[in-house]
């Protein structure tokens, strides 16, 4: 799309504080515009380029209007920035409030209301920026702590749009969060948005958790149910927005790092720095921006130790710590450099040799293929950090070892730790502890390094940066038009998940076994998919599940499944396996609370006529149906009270002349966790067609396959358009595991 293209024709929209461009000037005053480093540019780049989108940004230069340009194959669409607008938003509230609020307050994070100010006002300028670039229907994903506020703005601004939003750094648990004056505020911009992508599971466990406490939205898995129309509190009876929010583990283009490792001047490069730091058997490395985030700190204390108990000496390990310069101009950035530089100074002060130096200390950022060689070049990566969003670096390293060596020391408190589990994984605070993990990787065995370095870098090819994106907008735009039958992407997955040693098939009924009728008691499944069905129970291996949010009894009926088929009805709360009886899946605690409810509705029923009570698998029914209206209300009401303060946690649902209350939410993705455990399943494959489903969907794993049915956004990996389709794939299923088994 050329660079001037009208305002509003752009289908594909980034957002995000900085365009990928660094800003240059020559002598001669010609302008020049180079690609800049950092994780969100490095992670975003090729998906740019390949759907040429538009990139809004700031260029990193204040105060100067810049035209709409285009850069390296991307469109750029810069945002003006002043002086006032940096210190204050980017400075100020992004880098001095939220930062070391959502860092675990590792630093103590500053609240002031000037800066909050300039927060929502430029919020409000990136926005509007947005609004005037995206195309009718577009998707605009908005990036970073330091727009959280822009979903809910082109919401308002532009109802047509598609709204992702990915954070890049944390989310605080919720004891951390309600510190900040505008907590609500910043849940309400987010909430804007349709999917709201974090690093790690905990991560989005504690966004749900915020917006319950702080709104009481509902929230069930990765679904919470925002009112619509509602700016504080949630109305109770009003149409509500479903938002996703979900951890999508950002990652790198590993291929690109793996082919600049393979370089030979690359290579011959890494030789290079090695010999020039006078060959030490053990080269160690550390790179980050000067964080205090990073622990760099910690890594140099334990070092320090190391040598001063004498179980490092200087003449065998060398540690190369890149700093790269990072917000210079905030203070807490300014003492930490201080203190980082005045530590290195001491320490090679103390150990080091006219021959042997112990720190080899850089602060400043080197091209791409430099990092390559240094990632090469070292045999122990120290990632150290004391809360980090992600950590690319880490996946950096792993993907440029293609020669299967090397040994990563990862800190747990990285989010990359919840994938790179065979790196040695140490708590940073705990010197002693991060000591001996040195110790451990620089005296791995070979054999180790390598079986360790394999499984690290199948993880990092796996989930490489492509599919990152993939993942998060097919979640973000699931509502594109389905194409007819087995797609090539399907057919190949159903080929892998075929294979699976111990295979669970779980279904919904309605809208994916049986089509969707007016009365749901005359839901019947096609024959096909009964037949398909019956194939797959006669394979050695597999198990099916019926997986439905209605009752058993009423599920049995419609879907008379045969007898090894397992069910759970009531969105997991009955289940049915290998029993004839239907069981309640209730924890005891469960069971007191049903126990309470019953007593309190019983006594409020027996003391006001026409009013009656009605169990449910998990909770009771309080009906007034018969009663007079000021009966049913007062009865209502009595039972609202009562029960708020016996048992706060219940679930109530009002319907007309009924009030439901249920000790227990479960859901799908319960119900398929459940399953899981009793077949013992090593893969799963879910498919369904209703929002409900999508909690089964965020409890996939990795292996597994969601397939969902028909439009709507969802967290599936693929899509049929209809029951009919679910056939075809039952059957292939069916072929491929029978031709594989036998
Ligand atoms: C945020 C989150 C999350 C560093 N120095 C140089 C250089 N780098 C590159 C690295 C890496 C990137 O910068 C740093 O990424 P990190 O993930 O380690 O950390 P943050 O900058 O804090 O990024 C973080 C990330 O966003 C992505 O979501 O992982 O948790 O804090 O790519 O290689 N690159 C070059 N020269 C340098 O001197 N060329």
């Amino acid at each position: 799309m050329p660079a001037d293209a009208p305002a509003g024709t752009y289908v594909l929209v980034v957002v995000s504080n900085r365009l990928p461009v660094d800003y240059e000037e020559a002598e001669d005053g010609s302008v020049n515009w180079r690609t800049s480093p950092g994780g969100l540019v490095t992670a975003l780049e090729p998906l740019m380029r390949s759907s040429h989108g538009a990139w809004v940004g700031w260029p990193g230069v204040a105060d100067r209007d810049f035209e709409p340009f285009e850069n390296a194959g991307i469109s750029l669409v810069p945002v003006r920035l002043n002086e006032a607008d940096i210190e204050d938003y980017y400075e100020g509230f992004s880098n001095d409030t939220l930062w070391p609020l959502y860092h675990d307050v590792i630093a103590p994070p500053s609240f002031h209301r000037e800066t909050w100010e300039a927060y929502i006002a430029v919020n409000r300028r990136f926005a509007a920026a947005a609004a005037a670039v995206a195309a009718p229907g577009a998707t605009v994903w908005v990036h970073d702590y330091q727009l959280q506020l822009v979903p809910r703005m082109l919401r308002e601004a532009r109802p047509d749009l598609v709204i992702g939003f990915f954070n890049h750094i944390p989310f605080p648990p919720y004891g951390i969060f309600a510190q900040l004056p505008w907590r609500k505020q910043i849940l309400h911009g987010l909430l804007g948005a349709d999917v709201i992508g974090f690093q790690r599971l905990a991560d989005a466990g504690n966004f749900s958790q915020a917006v319950r406490r702080l709104y009481g939205y509902p929230t069930r898995g990765v679904v919470i149910d925002v009112p619509i129309g509602e700016t504080d509190q949630g109305g109770q009876n009003g149409e509500s927005r479903r938002v996703i929010a979900k951890h999508f583990p950002i990652s790198i283009d590993s291929a690109g790092y793996e082919e600049l490792a393979r370089r030979p001047d690359i290579q011959a490069r890494a030789r290079q720095i090695r010999e020039d730091l006078g060959n030490p058997k053990t080269l160690m490395l550390g790179v980050d921006r000067l964080d205090y985030t990073k622990g760099i700190g910690h890594r140099i204390k334990a070092f320090g130790e190391l040598l001063a108990d004498g179980r490092l000496s200087v003449e065998d390990v060398t540690l190369v710590q890149v700093a790269s310069p990072s917000r210079e101009r905030v203070s807490t950035y300014m003492a930490l450099r201080d203190e980082i530089e005045l530590a290195v100074g001491r320490l090679n002060g103390d150990f080091s040799t006219i021959s042997h130096t112990a720190i080899s200390y850089h602060h400043h950022s080197y091209p791409r293929e430099e990092m390559v060689a240094m990632y090469l070049a070292a045999d122990v990566m120290l990632v150290t950090a004391l809360r980090d969003g992600m950590n690319l670096v880490a996946k950096e390293y792993v993907a440029a070892r293609f020669d299967v060596d090397g040994v990563l020391v990862l800190s747990e408190f990285a989010g990359a730790a919840d994938e790179l589990k065979q790196a040695i994984l140490i708590n940073p605070h705990d010197i002693d502890g991060t000591k001996d993990a040195i110790v451990r990787a620089v005296e791995m065995p070979k054999r180790e390094r390598t079986r360790r370095m394999r499984s690290l870098r199948r993880k990092v090819a796996e989930n490489d940066v492509a599919a990152w994106s993939d993942s998060f907008l097919r979640a973000l735009t699931g509502g594109a038009a389905v194409p007819a039958g087995i797609s090539d992407d399907l057919d190949l997955a159903l080929q892998s998940i075929a294979g699976a040693e111990n295979l669970l098939i779980a279904l919904d009924f309605d809208g994916t076994l049986a089509p969707h009728v007016d009365h749901p008691e005359d839901a019947r499944a096609i024959a096909g998919n009964r037949e398909a069905v019956q194939a797959l129970l006669d394979l050695p291996g597999v198990r099916v599940a019926l997986v439905s949010g209605r009752a058993l009894v009423s599920l049995q009926h419609v879907a008379q499944p045969q007898s090894s088929v397992l069910l759970t009805g009531s969105h997991g709360i009955e289940v049915q396996l290998d029993t004839p009886e239907i069981e309640l899946n209730l924890l005891s605690s469960e069971l007191e609370q049903l126990d309470t409810l019953t007593r309190v509705l019983e006594s409020i029923s027996g003391s006001i006529a026409g009013t009656t009570i009605e169990r449910k698998p998990a909770g009771l029914a309080l009906h007034t149906r018969l009663a007079t209206e000021e009966d049913g209300e007062r009865a209502e009401r009595q039972a609202r009270e009562q029960l708020g303060d016996q048992l706060p946690g219940l679930t109530i649902r009002e319907g007309k002349n009924v009030l439901e209350f249920s000790v227990r939410s479960s859901t799908k993705g319960d119900a398929l966790e459940k399953l899981r455990n009793y077949t013992g399943a090593d893969r799963v494959f879910y498919a369904g067609d209703d929002v409900t489903d999508e909690d089964a969907f965020g409890a996939l794993h990795d292996d597994d396959l969601g397939l969902k049915i028909g439009q709507g956004a969802t967290l599936a990996g693929y899509r049929v358009r209809s029951p009919h389709e679910v056939t075809q794939v039952l059957v292939r299923i069916a072929a491929l595991r029978a031709g594989q088994v036998h």
